[in-house]
């Protein structure tokens, strides 16, 4: 073998560094907006090249320092997600994350379970990769800055501080709804999310309260990094507010221990690889 390096192209010798601490491409406030029109083809089409099937991507020019699974708990809101997709990706790739994008389908018309599908996810994702850090996020909510980060801290961090629905501020202090990123440490320390909150509400507010009884705290981006938009919809079926979540949040001193990733019981049902998302409908054993 020649030593002339000389003759090798530079791609080819040199190994790639860590991605800088700061993403170089951010352009900060973006313009989102709903276009129904879209369609996932449209959205396929624009990121086919760029994306792993699965919806998986990492930098070419620098390896990133974390691993992300991105997990969004689903039921039939198709029309959200090609906007989701839409946004996401190009900012996720500005920020140079290596990633992968889970849609866990609650299967059949039960009541639904927001926290439990996000244990699946997780439980899914590391099977797929190994990823070491999670980023929770409801199917309808678009960042309008890209500076705010899809990456983990050094404590569980709230991303979705400042939504257009709750006029730009936290609806109240201890809030920790919509998108939120966990890393695998952190997400172990509080065993997970709650199993148990079925239909609408609380279930947010029992992993604030797990977050906190296991000794942290929470950060958060500010209110100009943190704006996010809601694509505006009606209430969903099978996920009315139940009046007994409000009473359980009482109690996750006790149930934090027994309730949670290592209680998890669920059946996969389908695993289908999109380029732009994996899509793993799960069976969670919902009441009708
Ligand atoms: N989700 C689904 N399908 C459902 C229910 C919920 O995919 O049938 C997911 C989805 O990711 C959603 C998240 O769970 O973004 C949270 O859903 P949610 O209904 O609890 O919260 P959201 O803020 O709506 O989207 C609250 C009810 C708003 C009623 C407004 C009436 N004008």
């Amino acid at each position: 073998p020649s030593n002339d390096t000389a003759q090798t192209p530079a791609s080819v010798t040199r190994t790639l560094g860590p991605c800088p601490e700061t993403p170089p491409n951010l352009v900060g406030p973006l313009y989102v907006g709903f276009d129904f029109r879209r369609t996932l083809e449209d959205v396929r089409t624009l990121f086919n090249s760029s994306l792993k099937e699965g919806g998986r991507f990492k930098p070419t020019d620098c390896i990133a320092e974390q691993k992300v699974a991105i997990i969004i708990p689903f039921r039939n809101r198709h029309e959200h997600l090609k906007h989701w997709l839409y946004y996401l990706h190009p900012i996720l790739m500005r920020q140079q994350v290596d990633y992968g994008v889970y849609v866990i389908n609650q299967d059949g018309d039960g009541v639904f379970n927001r926290a439990k599908l996000m244990n699946a996810g997780y439980i899914e994702a590391i099977k797929d990769y190994d990823y070491d850090c999670f980023v929770f996020s409801d199917v309808d909510l678009v960042p309008l800055d890209d500076r705010n980060l899809y990456r983990c801290y050094d404590t569980p961090r709230h991303l979705a501080v400042a939504m257009d629905k709750f006029n730009f501020r936290l609806p109240y202090h201890t809030y920790f709804g919509g998108v939120c990123s966990m890393s695998k440490d952190q997400f172990l320390k509080i065993n997970g999310f709650p199993n148990t909150y079925w239909g609408w509400g609380g279930e947010d507010d029992d992993i604030y309260k797990r977050v906190i009884l296991r000794g942290m705290s929470v950060s958060r981006p500010n209110y100009v990094i943190g704006k996010y938009r809601m694509i505006r919809h009606e209430r969903d079926l099978h996920n009315e507010p139940n009046p007994v979540n409000p009473d359980k949040l009482l109690h996750t001193r006790w149930t934090l221990d027994r309730d949670g990733i290592n209680s998890l019981k669920y059946t996969v049902k389908a695993i289908e690889k999109d380029i732009l998302f994996t899509f793993i409908t799960v069976d969670i054993d919902a009441p009708s």
